[in-house]
């Protein structure tokens, strides 16, 4: 360095050298997998790799298959790690995989950040938006109960809300919780539970057609069917819930087979969301190419980071589909932090989901994003604004804990 007032964290490839990478798994609540990597000047930066019920799996990858790779190289070579953990392991894509390559990708734009003394935002292109729209989980196990919660989120400033209710004769339905925060991994070994499609179909449309009566026609009101249709019964759905208007019907059927939307598509223009078991753009290629979808659900940590994100976001731009990223508690502040500077950037933004993290888990990642008039605002943080008190962590040892499933009334399985 030539200069001596230079900060150090500026200076050269030497200085950016991967000197650690620590992984650290903590249960403020529920599991968190988390990827820290420290530089030879000693920059550190965060990324998360949580997924939800397989959490072992890619704490071991990133340890034992990751780690030994990441000592020694240049942190400010985003894109070339990137690759080189993508295209180097051979076996590429999966959830495993694709959420280890984020937690190191989201970790070293953090690094670059703060190198920079920039926001993430900043350093993609800059402020799109003042704050990111987001949406609220509202539920109850009748019509009447979900209406009240649905209330509640508006009184409390929400544009936007998501509603489930419960299903007549379905003990646990997808969505809906007496509990404060809405948890789906409760147990060790997956809770058993029972589905119905014609009578989710039934009760489904009445519940939205309470929710326009109650609340009026201009809260955006989103739904999520979990991937419990069949592309004609998805169909059906959609169409009859075009009357209320909704922001998007979320997971109508699951998508492995990205033609089936073509079906659905027929037969309504109830916009479509889908997405956040994806995990590259290769899942969605169809979807988005043939504007069979509105918005694209796959987020950083299960798409490979912001690099893979941004990519991503790009093509859908091209082809009028707007990102709703993922965003429930399973998907750590650090991500959410990092979702919020993408979104406050990228130019085909939709909406961002947000649920309340409990307070253990706020006070594991302390984060400077904050909720104002039902939006979330990213703060001027160089990086992402998220760190973790790990003394706090370490005293919240990892839980097994794992998804629920979903079997029909005649026992066979079905999909939760
Ligand atoms: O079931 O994050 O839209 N949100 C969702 C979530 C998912 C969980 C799975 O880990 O569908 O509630
Ligand atoms: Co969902």
């Amino acid at each position: 360095m030539s200069n001596t007032n230079e900060t150090p964290t500026r200076g050269s490839s030497h200085d950016r050298e991967i000197v650690e990478a620590k992984v650290i798994v903590t249960c403020p609540g529920r599991n968190f997998v988390t990827l820290k990597i420290v530089t030879r000047s000693g920059v550190e930066g965060l990324g998360d790799a949580t997924l939800n019920g397989r959490e072992l799996a890619v704490a071991s990858y990133l340890q034992d298959h990751v780690v030994p790779n990441l000592i020694g190289r240049d942190a400010g070579q985003i894109e070339d790690i990137w690759q080189f953990l993508y295209r180097g392991a051979y076996w590429r894509r999966g959830p495993v995989t694709m959420s280890a390559i984020a937690a190191v990708d989201v970790a070293l734009w953090d690094i670059l950040g703060k190198m920079a003394g920039m926001p993430i935002y900043q350093l993609l292109g800059g402020r799109s938006r003042e704050g990111a729209l987001v949406y609220g989980h509202a539920n109850g196990r009748d019509i009447a109960e979900a209406s009240d919660a649905v209330g509640r989120f508006i009184e409390q400033g929400f544009l936007a809300v998501r509603a489930q209710c419960g299903v007549p004769g379905i003990k646990k339905a997808y969505g809906v919780s007496s509990a404060k925060g809405y948890e789906p991994a409760e147990s060790e070994l997956p809770l058993e539970t029972t589905w119905n499609t014609p009578r989710y179909l039934g009760v489904v449309p009445k519940l939205f057609e309470q929710l326009r009566a109650d609340h009026g026609a201009e809260v955006e009101l989103l739904h999520d069917a979990h991937h419990r249709l069949t592309p004609i019964e998805a169909a059906r759905l959609a169409k009859s819930l075009e009357p209320y208007r909704l922001f998007w019907l979320e997971d109508a059927t699951p998508a492995e087979d990205q033609k089936a939307f073509e079906l659905i598509r027929q037969h309504s223009v109830t916009a479509l969301a889908v997405g956040e078991v994806f995990n590259s753009i290769w899942d969605c290629k169809h979807l988005i190419e043939n504007q069979l979808i509105d918005y694209i659900r796959t987020t950083i940590v299960h798409g490979g980071g912001i690099t893979h994100l941004r990519r991503l976001a790009d093509f859908a731009g091209l082809h009028g589909v707007r990102t709703g990223f993922h965003g429930a508690t399973d998907l750590s502040p650090v991500t959410m932090g990092a979702a919020l500077h993408f979104d406050t950037w990228v130019p085909n933004f939709g909406i961002q989901e947000y649920m309340f993290h409990t307070d253990e888990t706020d006070a594991v990642f302390p984060h400077d994003y904050v909720l104002r008039n039902g939006r979330l605002h990213v703060g001027d943080t160089p990086g992402h604004g998220v760190t973790i008190d790990e003394k706090l962590a370490a005293k919240y040892p990892y839980q097994p804990k794992q998804l629920p499933i979903a079997r029909l009334e005649d026992g066979a399985m079905w999909n939760w």
